[in-house]
C-alpha cells in the first residue's frame, strides 16, 4: 500500500491511523513547495491534486479523508478504530463530515490559503478572520461533543485522528487557542506511540 502525504497536511491524521494499524505501508511524499500535486506523475494518479490518497495493492486509489479512514478501519477490524453499534458509526460519520468539510475546508483552508477564496488581495485578511471564526466555533462544538470523555466516542476511533490534525494545525500552524478539554485530548493523542511515530516520520516531532 502506498500512502501519499505532505508533511503537516490533513494527511497527518491518516498517517496516524496507518501507524495505529501497524501494517507495512510505503510513505510517498508529495512536495507541495514545488507544486508536485499539480504535476505528473501525481496528477495522473489523483486528478484531484490532493492528499491524502491511498494506492492499494490491487492498483485502485482511495481519496477523501473520511473514505480512507473508513476503509482502513473496516479492513483492519482488529485495530478497533470504529464503534460496534450503528449509533456509534453514524456519530463517527457525523463528526468526520463536520471536521473535514467545515472545520478544515471552510475554516483552516481560509486561514492557510485565503487566496483560494478571493481574487482581491485586500480581502484576504477578512477571509482569514472568517476562517478563524469558523475554526473557533468548530472547536466549541467539538469540545461539547468530547465532554469529559477521553476520546470523542468514548473509545478511541478514526474521529480522534481527525480531531488530532485539527488540534495540531490550531496549536502549531495557526497559533490559535483551543478549549481546555480539546487541549486535554491533544495531550492524550501526543502520548500515543502511533502519533509520535507519524510526527517523527513527517519531521514534525
Ligand atoms: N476533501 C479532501 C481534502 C483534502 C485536502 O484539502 N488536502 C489538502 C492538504 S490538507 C491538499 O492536498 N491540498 C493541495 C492543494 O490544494 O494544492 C479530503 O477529505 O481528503
Amino acid at each position: 500500500m502506498k500512502f501519499f502525504y505532505s508533511p503537516n497536511a490533513c494527511s497527518l491524521g491518516i498517517h496516524v491511523l496507518l501507524e495505529e494499524i501497524g501494517k507495512p505501508f510505503e510513505l510517498m511524499r508529495v512536495e507541495f513547495a514545488s507544486g508536485a500535486q499539480y504535476k505528473e506523475p501525481f496528477i495522473s494518479l489523483n486528478p484531484k491534486s490532493k492528499v491524502p490518497a491511498l494506492l492499494r495493492a490491487d492498483g485502485t486509489l482511495v481519496t477523501e479523508w473520511p473514505a480512507i479512514a473508513w476503509y482502513l478501519a473496516k479492513s483492519n477490524p482488529e485495530a478497533n478504530l470504529l464503534p460496534q453499534s450503528i449509533e456509534g458509526e453514524i456519530r463517527v460519520l457525523e463528526l468526520l463530515d463536520y471536521m473535514i468539510a467545515t472545520v478544515h475546508m471552510r475554516g483552516f483552508t481560509r486561514i492557510f490559503r485565503p487566496g483560494n477564496f478571493t481574487p482581491t488581495k485586500a480581502d484576504e485578511a477578512a477571509v482569514q478572520q472568517t476562517g478563524r471564526d469558523t475554526v473557533q466555533a468548530g472547536f466549541k462544538l467539538l469540545a461539547e461533543a468530547l465532554g469529559a470523555k477521553a476520546y470523542l466516542l468514548g473509545d478511541y476511533s478514526i474521529a480522534d485522528a481527525a480531531l488530532f490534525f485539527l488540534e495540531h494545525w490550531a496549536v502549531k500552524r495557526a497559533k490559535l487557542s483551543i478549549p481546555p478539554v480539546i487541549s486535554g485530548h491533544f495531550e492524550r493523542m501526543l502520548a500515543r506511540p502511533a502519533v509520535q511515530r507519524a510526527l517523527a516520520a513527517e519531521g514534525l516531532a
